[in-house]
């Protein structure tokens, strides 16, 4: 049966780099642990590996270069329309680089996730790693959460916790928590795909419970290996 016949959500995802969460999306689609079928991928920038996991995947992959723009709104604004141009369900923000206008953010409000490298509220924006090391912190990880204007400021829909090493680098913590990253990120587009998660007058529901503060809290018990 093809896709449409099986209901599957549209997902297009934006990269700007390695994308080894776009390669969890991948490998979770083609399980079919994914209700979902990927039906574009999109970097702002040219060359980077993401775009060779999609070509590998058959996924139509398409670079629109933010530095070819004139202003960030110009950008956003092409991007928008190369978006919808393939009608996605969901839009996923999978390393990807740029912050997003408030006239982007609004246009897909409600269908655009991202995952973030920290446990939000605590360290938006760059360099999260190196900023909870030098905070002492006892743990670390990354959180799923729906885009809003505000950067990283979107409520959470699922945060992954991971210990910190006293002996943790930037590099080091960065790879352990992509692991559990790959996890996650899926996890939160199965339940959007399964109809199962909305994000409703700025809060986050999921099965029609209102989810605390920080999302659904995943303590994953076995140690996924570091990431790539
Ligand atoms: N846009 C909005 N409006 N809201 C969010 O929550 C967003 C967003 C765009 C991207 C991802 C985010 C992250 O998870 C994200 C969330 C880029 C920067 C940044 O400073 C910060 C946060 C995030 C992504 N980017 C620089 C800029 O000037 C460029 C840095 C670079 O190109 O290397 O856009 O961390
Ligand atoms: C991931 O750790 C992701 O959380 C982070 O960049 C990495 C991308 O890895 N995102 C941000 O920092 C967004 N500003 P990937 O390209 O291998 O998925």
């Amino acid at each position: 049966m093809n896709d449409q016949l099986m209901g599957k959500r549209r997902i297009v995802v934006l990269i700007s780099g390695s994308g080894s969460n776009l390669q969890s999306f991948i490998d979770r689609c083609a399980d079919e642990s994914i209700n979902g079928t990927l039906v574009a991928v999109l970097s702002n920038r040219p060359g980077v590996k993401g775009l060779e996991r999609a070509a590998a995947a058959a996924i139509p992959n398409i670079v629109v270069d933010h530095s070819s723009f004139e202003s960030r709104s110009e950008f956003d604004a092409a991007l928008a329309d190369v978006i919808d141009s393939f009608s996605p369900d969901l839009v996923v923000l999978a390393g990807f680089m740029r912050i997003l206008t408030p006239q982007f953010v609004n246009r897909f409000l409600g269908r655009l996730i991202n995952i973030h490298p920290s446990l939000l509220p605590k360290y938006p924006g760059l360099h999260t790693h190196q900023r909870a090391i030098d905070a002492g912190d006892s743990e670390a990880g990354a959180t799923v959460h729906f885009v809003t204007p505000e950067l990283d400021g979107g409520p959470a829909i699922v945060q992954a916790k991971v210990p910190l090493e006293s002996n943790d680098t930037a590099e080091s913590l960065a790879s352990r928590v992509l692991g559990f990253e790959h996890q996650i990120y899926p996890l939160a587009a199965e339940w959007f795909c399964q109809g199962r998660l909305e994000l409703r007058e700025g809060h986050v529901i999921l099965d029609n419970e209102l989810l605390p503060e920080g999302g659904v809290s995943v303590e994953i018990a076995e140690h996924p290996g570091a990431g790539e």
